[in-house]
Parts: C-alpha cells; structure tokens; sequence
C-alpha cells in the first residue's frame, strides 16, 4: 500500500482518510528534481487507487513548499532532450488523478512548485507563503502552467507582472485575489489542510470526484458545453448507492452511511 512504499525524496502517510505526500529536500528548498517528480506522482497515483484514501494533501516544510523545478538538472536542457523527458510527463500524469488534491503551503512556493500548488484542487497557506513564478530571472519562462492557471487565477494585470517581472505574492495577496483558500498561522497549515482533506474524505466518494471533475471542466470549455457536462455527470450519480443513502439519510433524519459505489 502506497503509506508503506519507501521513497528517496518524499515522505508519505495515509492519516485517516487523507494521504499525505511531503516533498523532503530541505536542503535545496524542495526543488523539483525528475526523481522527485517521478516519485509524487507514483505515490498520488497509488493514493488514488486506494479506497482507503479520499482526499489528497501535498506539502513540503515552513521554509519551502518547493522552490522550483531543480535548476541544475534543466541548465543544460535542450528542446530535443525535454521531449524525451520524463519529468514532463509527469505534470500530464498529475492532472489525471482523479481525488482533490489540497496543497498545503509555507513559505516559497516559486516556478515550478507554485505551479505544482496550482495544479492542485485547492490552497491552505500559512502566513509566511510566498508566491511566484521567477522564471524570468532566469531567462525563461513558466513551462508547467505557470502563464495559464496564475492569468486564471488573478487575472491578466497580475499575471503579467508576476510572470515577466518576478512579483511573488504575499500569503495575503493571495488570498485576495482568489489564488488560495484560506490562510492560517505558520503552526497550523498543515493542520488545517489535512482538516479540510478530511472533511472532504469524509464526503460521497463518487459525486466528490465527479464535482472535481465539473468545476474543473469549467476551466477548458464553454459554458454550454460545460452545463451539459455537468449534467450528464448529475444524471450517473442516480446510478450510485451513495445517491439513494443520501437522500434515504435526509428523508429519515439519520446520517449517511457512504460505501463509494
Ligand atoms: N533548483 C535547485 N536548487 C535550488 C533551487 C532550485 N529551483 N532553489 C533553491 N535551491 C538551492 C540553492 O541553490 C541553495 O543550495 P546551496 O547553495 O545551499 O547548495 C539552497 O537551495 C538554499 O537556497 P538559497 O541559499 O538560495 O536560499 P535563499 O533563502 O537565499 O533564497 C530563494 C531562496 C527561493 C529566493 C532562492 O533559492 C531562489 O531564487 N531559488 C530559485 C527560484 C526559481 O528561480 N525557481 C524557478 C525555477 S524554474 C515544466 C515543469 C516545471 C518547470 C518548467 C517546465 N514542464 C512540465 C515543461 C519549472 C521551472 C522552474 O521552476
């Protein structure tokens, strides 16, 4: 089971419901190596095939979330040996995992590890998260959604500076502008993430996903197509046991019992 598998650069647990995957590079700030990469991914993947987990939560420590894909390993990259790599291929795979996914963030979370947080499904930072996509300070730009989820996010003014000037946003910041959920005191983050996640866990497994499913097919279509998206995902939830407890539940004023079928 995936809170058993041994891993060089990350740590991970099944508390509850909710499984937890910690990024564990301190040293470089939990920058983003392939390995790491590679290693995230197989452990969400495993967590989102284990009935036992409902809701996912990646962190890394106070003083990083992650500071970005590792500089040292794309120094010498070329546009050949990226297609080749798979270090992308996993940002593809982590847009398939089908439970929410809750990033719970302290302190930097630049380039590619604020793309990794806003890949996820939702946001706890602590007081002390830094936002921001730096790129530009060293000569490129964001290659793991960096340009499309932050414009998304809080809007194209924003963006712009924070993608072709450097801007990092403060915890606050991003709060108000609708890039994070909620932000807690540096001692609570975690906590507080893992306290959502559990909630959601707690929740009917199927219309959980399936509601993932919904708002995030809002972000790639129109809103017709995406009305009839949802409806069509409304419809098949009449076809769960879950749907027939929950109402059952509420009409006999007793609490659901969810079995995820
Ligand atoms: N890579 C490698 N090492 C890093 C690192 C990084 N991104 N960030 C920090 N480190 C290392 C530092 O080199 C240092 O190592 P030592 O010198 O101790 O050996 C250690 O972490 C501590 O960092 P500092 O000494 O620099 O600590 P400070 O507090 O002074 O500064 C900082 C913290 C976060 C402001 C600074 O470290 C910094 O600017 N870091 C780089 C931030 C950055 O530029 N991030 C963006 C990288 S580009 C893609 C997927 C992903 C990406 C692209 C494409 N595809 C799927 C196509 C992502 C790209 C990126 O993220």
């Amino acid at each position: 089971m995936s809170d058993e598998t041994t891993y060089q650069n990350i740590l991970t647990r099944l508390d509850g419901r909710v499984g937890i995957v910690q990024l564990n590079r301190p040293k470089v700030l939990n920058a983003l190596n392939k390995e790491t990469m590679g290693e995230v991914t197989e452990a969400l993947e495993l967590f989102d095939r284990n009935p036992d987990a409902g809701c996912l939560v990646i962190t890394g420590n106070e003083r990083a979330f992650a500071a970005g894909a590792d500089i040292t390993q794309m120094a010498e990259a070329t546009p050949v040996s990226m297609l080749d790599n798979p270090f992308i291929d996993y940002w593809d795979r982590l847009r398939r995992i089908g439970k929410p996914i809750v990033a719970a963030v302290s302190g930097y979370a630049l380039g590619g590890g604020c793309e990794l947080a806003m890949a996820c499904d939702m946001i706890v930072a602590s007081e002390t998260a830094r936002f921001g996509q730096p790129e530009i300070n060293i000569g490129v730009i964001p290659g793991a959604g960096g340009t499309q989820r932050m414009t998304r996010a809080v809007g194209k003014a924003l963006a712009m500076e924070i993608v072709i000037n450097g801007r990092f946003l403060t915890a606050e910041e991003a709060l108000r502008h609708g890039l994070v959920n909620r932000v807690v005191p540096v001692e609570l983050y975690l906590e507080e993430a893992v306290r959502l996640a559990a909630e959601i866990a707690a929740r009917a497994p199927v219309a959980v996903r399936l509601g993932k499913e919904a708002v995030n097919a809002a972000f790639e279509t129109t809103l017709q197509s995406g009305l009839a998206h949802e409806r069509r995902l409304f419809y098949m939830l009449f076809a769960t046991e879950d749907q027939k407890e929950g109402m059952d539940a509420f009409i006999n004023k007793r609490p659901p019992v969810w079995k995820g079928k």
